[in-house]
């Protein structure tokens, strides 16, 4: 199979299997599970399960095992999506190439859609290591609530609010990098290592990668807000083009910051060649995601 065929189906795959967690519209009241579903089911690329599952089958564990952190880490995301699209945050009116939750179900219900998300995903990692207890189960979890939470993602969302409007320096870029964007891609990949039954060894090489790739991520998602803005209003792209917000690109322009992220994404590359062969899917998706245009 090639790479572009294994994703859909590893997509497809996560699909059916977020279908079966979310309660169906017809439970009471229908607006909160119709809200919830709206947001999850809009089309999201699904990276971060999908780097749950590659990670655990990549440590020699069972993909079914797995699948209850995958999932609920992609309503985790959701969740995130959710709120900070809010007018009080960013204030988009698009996600995902829809209306955003609170443009279809007001500002009041999208926030509970995003709560009802996080909720429900502590919810499904609780009730996997109640019916599974052990050491992998709440470690796949531990990792998933500290990427999201105030250890991760949560923080970098509320540094990058404090500072907003406000010059930074590549310091605090980074910081927000690694916490807003990168927490839950390393969580994603730790939690697939702890549930897959891996060592603390291996578990932090795969944490280590998945930081490396979600500071590249976020690289990436800056050079492509700069340069898909340019090409709409058919400007030429200019490296010294000034952004308001402080981005890799206002700091080091267009090329030096795509070299930026080409050699973390070749750092976690070097991870996973290390790790062998099993690692190969994590590899090739890895390089897949520096290429990518929208
Ligand atoms: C509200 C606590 C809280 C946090 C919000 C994730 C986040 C923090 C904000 C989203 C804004 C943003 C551009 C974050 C950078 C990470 C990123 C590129 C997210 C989008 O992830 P994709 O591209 O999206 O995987 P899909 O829709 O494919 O899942």
């Amino acid at each position: 199979m090639d790479f572009k065929s294994d994703m859909q189906a590893r997509i497809q795959e996560i699909e059916a299997a977020l279908q079966t967690y979310i309660p169906k519209q017809e439970a009471f009241p229908p607006v909160i599970f119709e809200a919830m579903g709206y947001s999850l089911f809009a089309g999201g690329k699904r990276l971060r399960p999908m780097m749950v599952l590659a990670a655990c089958e990549a440590v020699g564990g069972k993909k079914e095992m797995a699948m209850p952190f995958a999932c609920a880490l992609e309503m985790i995301h959701t969740y995130s999506l959710i709120h900070d699209d809010l007018p009080a945050m960013d204030n988009d009116d698009y996600r995902r190439g829809r209306l955003t939750s609170h443009k279809v179900y007001g500002e009041d219900m999208a926030i509970l859609a995003g709560d009802g998300l996080l909720h429900h995903a502590m919810e499904t990692m609780a009730q996997a290591c109640y019916e599974n207890p052990c050491k992998e189960t709440t470690g796949a979890m531990l990792a998933i609530a500290k990427g999201a939470g105030i250890h991760g993602m949560l923080t970098g969302q509320v540094v990058d609010v404090y500072f907003e409007g406000k010059p930074i320096d590549k310091e605090t870029l980074d910081f927000i990098h690694i916490h807003k964007t990168a927490a839950m891609i390393r969580g994603a990949l730790e939690a697939g290592a702890r549930v897959g039954g891996a060592s603390e060894e291996v578990v932090e090489k795969f944490g280590l990668a998945g930081e490396k790739i979600g500071v590249a991520f976020q690289i990436l998602d800056d050079i492509l807000d700069v340069t898909s803005t340019m090409e709409e209003l058919g400007k030429p792209i200019h490296s010294d083009e000034k952004n308001e917000k402080t981005t890799y690109v206002t700091l080091y322009g267009i090329e030096e910051s795509r070299k930026i992220a080409a050699k973390l994404s070749d750092e976690a590359v070097a991870i996973w060649k290390e790790l062998g062969e099993s690692c190969d899917f994590l590899q090739t998706l890895t390089n897949y995601l520096l290429q990518r245009t929208y």
